[in-house]
């Protein structure tokens, strides 16, 4: 390709010089400024480089430009248009006129192109190509004008081996299947034209990166807009309004700034026209068809975002800054811990510019950075469901980022990743990046090694918009231009508006410590109010008196709302969306439902779970499968785990519910046991058996859905999507629990902790595969002890038990469960919405019980027959304690010691009982660990009154449920006075810095000891560890 690099590096110099001294194209005959601009634009200079010698260029014949040059599409549009200008040059535009008149030596009105040559064309095209590609490495971006870039050769027309001469010669460029330059009815150009409008639309105020995107009629519909003859020029209205809100954006900030000068707001100083811009953007999605947008952000300009945007009242705003009041609830004091002003999220309907209304909700997140932005889509993502928001354009999700926290968080690739995916997509999310160019302390050269903020967002063939935040006309401009792509191309899109920060990390940092350069500059650079006030008034768009009024208003309006926050008193919880009104609060006593259901209900969802189409050809071992559950159904006895679920899942579509299980390979499910997709080993066709569990039944009413490798981006999906609506049943799997804290801060800073801090309830379940079954240190553990640790129901004080008081549950964070049956799994999930208030619930999964030949349940423990045998008089419902199998009286006085357990030893324990002469032992498990069930614990106590206690787990010491149980079940014990905290005994592994052992012999040695242990005639030491 060396020969591109035509053109001879004396000439080349030549220019350079006369450039430099002109800073505009010049020629010999003239000196040329550049059109007059409302913006600033680079000039393009003909760089000087040591260009290689290339061949000269021949001159060609324009007869000769066919389609070794056009392709066959032009050349063909060309011989229509060279026809229609034969019979009427006036049919065609004067340009096209000239075009062809210098075509056939007629006498034109231009210079013509007849001396253009073939190498001449195409490296033009290759100009405005590197233009495209590359014109942003060029844009004036950045407001201090920090960045010190190199601009590649390939902007540089020299390069191509034009030189200034070729300055006022016209050039064939069109007639491309392409839009922009590439097509326009206009065939020549002179190269000053060409190059002056490269630099409009390419290196302007805003840097444009698209070409990574794979797609011709994306980059054809960005083309049309980048390329455009003219810059956009807003009329005196639009002005107006854009002045407005930036006067609104910066004053908010200087008025925090006054009233409350040693206070935190992370504020948005620097970077105030993320305000008009969003407004703008939100304003643009109502007229494209938005009815609801989710929006998640961190701290910057938060507060500015909430008050300017999302219109949440000044005032309580204002009051919050002043320490607030907690909110004063009507019912009661469901008021939580709360939370620092820049993390509460509300939510407001909002007029917009065009006159219609768009529902916005500010999601609350904690300080994790990033860690909002998959519950942000997931919430998006439910809206449309609920919605009916098919082609997903009436909800939208907008999450705000930083540039530190864009580059360096991985869950933000997560939630990338998740936006093509048919189950988790949304249509596209609008990401805005404040991009203030350091993250606390950070510069970005030691921040990333990525040349923008935003690279991580090529992967997803989104367009990215990098934006001068100086320039708030080009900021408005850059999200219109979001707002649109999103509607059009229901994808994702990223608005980098590159900012600074005028002051430190936060208000009361210093951030010449670290950075004195970048704040010498900042300290004398204009607020991007004062810079377009300037240019509203040098070009006598508004006048002094225009602007003083908007500015007194705002003031005006600033003092009202400061004054009225004194008085301010917060009335309503505001968790309480319209789909969850009539949802209890902790105050106000739920009501406790039997979640078993008629057996002829069972009966038939249970047939239609377990048939398949008839010429439906499942593999041979699936048929088994699909047989075996069959029989479950028809005989009412056996019936297994998957079987159970299924059941659940099908009971609680037929009461209306919505139904989402996400998470890896969930559809088969990882331990080949769910079989919930099954695949036509001839066609390879998909058949859900719960999507048919009713007549003409909406197949996303029941969700299950593979996700992407990712724990922390779909369990914030998951959790997003659960909070949205308390009728339906969110479920997300881990491959193993081990892998589970790959979503810590999901669990640690949402769904643990997010009721308390935010008062939004949600009723995700999370299924965790637990269990020591010889897998090694890594598919053994979902560290049910973290879990537990989590939990806040206080180990020392037993609450009101009786079962018509009973808000246990209600108080807690959330529910732990190690469920033994497949009944009592049925129950449980279903317990998840037979009540009047949503909680968290965290499953330990089973993995060898799925099969485990005494792991099964009869049909009549999941009906709503009362009175079964064996079960208690209420019918059937969850069992938060499963008391011993054998049929043990109120009273045993003879038994020696009683075995709490949870979970699959259990199997274990019973198995090494039957086998042995250990009738005198009582073993209890314990299904639901926290809350803890005092009122059953303290049953099994009194019944066996002379028992030795103790607590039997196969995980190590310092793992599992015992330091949480032993304080818990001292408390009962110490009630019922049968000893204290020395009388709880441990029966189980060691403590151990590993979950588990990697060697299986070692793990069937422990595992075999620690049942025997449990079992063993002699009393027991406490500890006794294997
Ligand atoms: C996950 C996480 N890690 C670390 C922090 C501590 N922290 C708070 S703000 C901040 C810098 C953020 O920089 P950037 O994303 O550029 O946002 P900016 O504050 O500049 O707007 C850091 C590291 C945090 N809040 N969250
Ligand atoms: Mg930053």
């Amino acid at each position: 390709m060396t020969w591109f690099r035509a053109g001879s590096s004396i000439a080349k110099l030549a220019i350079k010089r006369t450039i430099s001294q002109t800073g505009t194209y010049t020629t010999r005959k003239q000196t040329l400024l550049l059109p007059s601009q409302t913006r600033q634009f680079h000039t393009t200079l003909f760089k000087s480089k040591s260009a290689q010698s290339a061949p000269v260029p021949r001159a060609v014949p324009l007869s000769r430009l066919t389609d070794s040059f056009l392709d066959g599409t032009s050349s063909v549009y060309l011989e229509e248009l060279q026809r229609a200008w034969e019979n009427d040059p006036q049919s065609v535009d004067e340009s096209w006129d000239n075009f062809f008149r210098n075509f056939v030596g007629q006498a034109s009105t231009s210079p013509g192109i007849s001396g253009q040559t073939i190498q001449e064309s195409m490296r033009l095209l290759l100009l405005v190509r590197a233009y495209q590609v590359y014109g942003h490495m060029k844009a004036k971006i950045d407001p201090l004008g920090l960045e010190t870039r190199e601009i590649p050769d390939d902007l540089d027309p020299a390069f191509y081996g034009f030189t200034e001469s070729d300055l006022d010669r016209e050039f064939f460029l069109g007639v491309w299947r392409m839009s922009g330059f590439l097509s326009e009815n206009r065939p020549v150009q002179t190269l000053r034209s060409i190059l002056t409008r490269l630099d409009q639309a390419y290196s302007g105020p805003i840097g444009y990166e698209y070409m990574h995107i794979a797609d011709r009629e994306r980059c054809n519909w960005l083309r049309d807009r980048i390329e455009t003859p003219t810059p956009t020029q807003y009329n005196s209205e639009r002005r107006e309004v854009i002045l407005d809100r930036l006067i609104w954006s910066t004053q908010f900030e200087n008025f925090l700034a006054t009233k409350w000068t040693a206070a935190k707001r992370f504020g948005l100083e620097g970077g105030e026209t993320l305000i008009p811009g969003m407004k703008e953007m939100f304003d643009r999605s109502a007229d494209l068809g938005v009815e609801s947008i989710v929006i998640g952000m961190s701290h910057r300009g938060r507060l500015n975002v909430l008050g300017n945007v999302v219109r949440k009242p000044l005032r309580q705003i204002f009051s919050e800054f002043s320490g607030g009041t907690k909110p004063v609830d009507d019912v009661g004091l469901y008021t939580g811990t709360g939370d620092v002003k820049y993390h509460l999220g509300t939510s407001y309907d909002r007029p917009t510019r065009g006159g219609k209304r768009i529902h916005l909700s500010l999601v609350a997140n904690p300080s994790h950075l990033e860690a909002v932005d998959p519950v942000v889509i997931g919430k998006t993502r439910a809206k449309q469901y609920y919605s009916n928001d098919i082609n997903r354009t009436k909800n939208m999700g907008i999450l705000i980022h930083g540039d530190g926290s864009f580059a360096g968080q991985g869950v933000v690739y997560e939630t990338l990743h998740l936006s093509g995916l048919p189950n988790y997509t949304t249509g596209g999310t609008i990401h805005i990046v404040v991009n203030n160019q350091v993250a606390f302390t950070t510069d970005p050269q030691a921040g990333r090694s990525s040349q923008y903020c935003t690279d991580v967002a090529k992967a997803l063939n989104a367009p990215i918009f990098h934006v001068n935040g100086d320039d708030v006309e080009a900021v408005v401009h850059a999200c219109e231009l979001a707002a649109e792509w999103r509607q059009t191309f229901h994808s994702d899109v990223v608005v980098d508006i590159v900012c600074y920060r005028r002051f430190g990390h936060n208000e009361i940092d210093e951030p010449s410590f670290t950075q004195p350069k970048m704040y010498k500059i900042i300290r004398n650079h204009p607020s991007s109010l004062e810079i377009y006030q300037k240019k509203l008034l040098e070009s006598g768009q508004a006048s002094k008196e225009d602007i003083d009024r908007i500015q007194s208003k705002v003031t005006g309006i600033l003092n009202e709302e400061f004054l009225a926050s004194k008085d301010y008193v917060p009335q309503r919880r505001d968790w309480l969306s319209a789909y969850w009104l009539g949802f209890k609060s902790p105050e106000q006593l739920s009501r406790i439902r039997n979640t078993g259901v008629k057996p002829e209900i069972l009966k038939n969802v249970g047939k239609a779970i377990t048939t398949l189409p008839e010429t439906f050809k499942p593999h041979r071992a699936v048929k088994k499968i699909f047989a075996d559950r069959l029989k479950m159904i028809e005989t009412g006895e056996g019936v297994d785990w998957a079987v159970a679920e299924a059941l659940a899942f099908a009971t609680m579509l037929v009461e209306g519910n919505h139904v989402r299980l996400s998470g890896q390979d969930v559809e088969r499910g990882t331990f080949s046991h769910r079989h919930s997709v099954i695949h036509d080993q001839e066609t390879g066709e998909r058949y859900c058996p719960l999507d048919h569990v009713m007549m003409n039944q909406n197949e996303e009413m029941f969700t299950v859905s593979n996700s992407s490798l990712s724990e922390f981006g779909v369990l914030g999906f998951e959790l997003g999507y659960s909070m949205e609506n308390p009728n339906s049943l969110v479920l997300w799997e881990a491959q193993f629990g081990d892998f589970s804290n790959g979503a810590q801060v999901i669990f640690d800073q949402f769904l643990s902790s997010g009721e308390a801090k935010w008062l939004r309830q949600t009723g995700l379940v999370v299924l965790l595969p637990h269990g020591y079954d010889g897998q090694g240190p890594e598919h053994s553990s979902s560290r049910l002890e973290r879990f537990l640790q989590m939990s806040d129901d206080n180990p020392f004080v037993i609450p009101e038990m009786e079962p018509t008081l009973r808000n246990q549950i209600q108080t807690c964070n959330w529910q732990v469960v190690n469920v033994t049956t497949p009944a009592n799994y049925f129950h449980v999930l279903r317990r998840q919405l037979h009540r009047e208030f949503r909680k968290p619930l965290i499953v330990m999964a089973p993995k060898n019980l799925l099969r485990h030949k005494e792991c099964k349940s009869n049909l009549s423990e999941f009906d709503d027959v009362q009175g079964h045998p064996g079960f208690d008089k209420q019918g059937t419902r969850f069992k938060r304690l499963i008391k011993d199998q054998n049929d043990h009286a109120d009273l045993e006085e003879g038994i020696r010691r009683l075995v709490l357990c949870s979970g699959k030893v259990y199997y274990e324990l019973d198995e090494k009982r039957k086998s042995g002469e250990n009738k005198d032992v009582a073993i209890c498990r314990v299904e639901q660990l926290c809350p803890f069930p005092y009122d059953l614990i303290q049953r099994e106590l009194k019944r066996y009154p002379n028992a030795e206690i103790v607590w039997c787990q196969e995980e190590p010491m310092n793992m599992g449920p015992y330091s949480y149980i032993a304080p818990r079940l001292a408390t009962a014990m110490k009630a019922l006075d049968r000893g204290t905290i020395d009388d709880v005994k441990y029966v189980g592994r060691a403590p151990s810095a590993a979950t588990a052992t990697g060697f299986y012999t070692v793990h069937v040695r422990e595992q075999s000891e620690l049942v025997q242990n449990a079992l063993q005639s002699e009393t027991l030491a406490n500890p006794t560890l294997c």
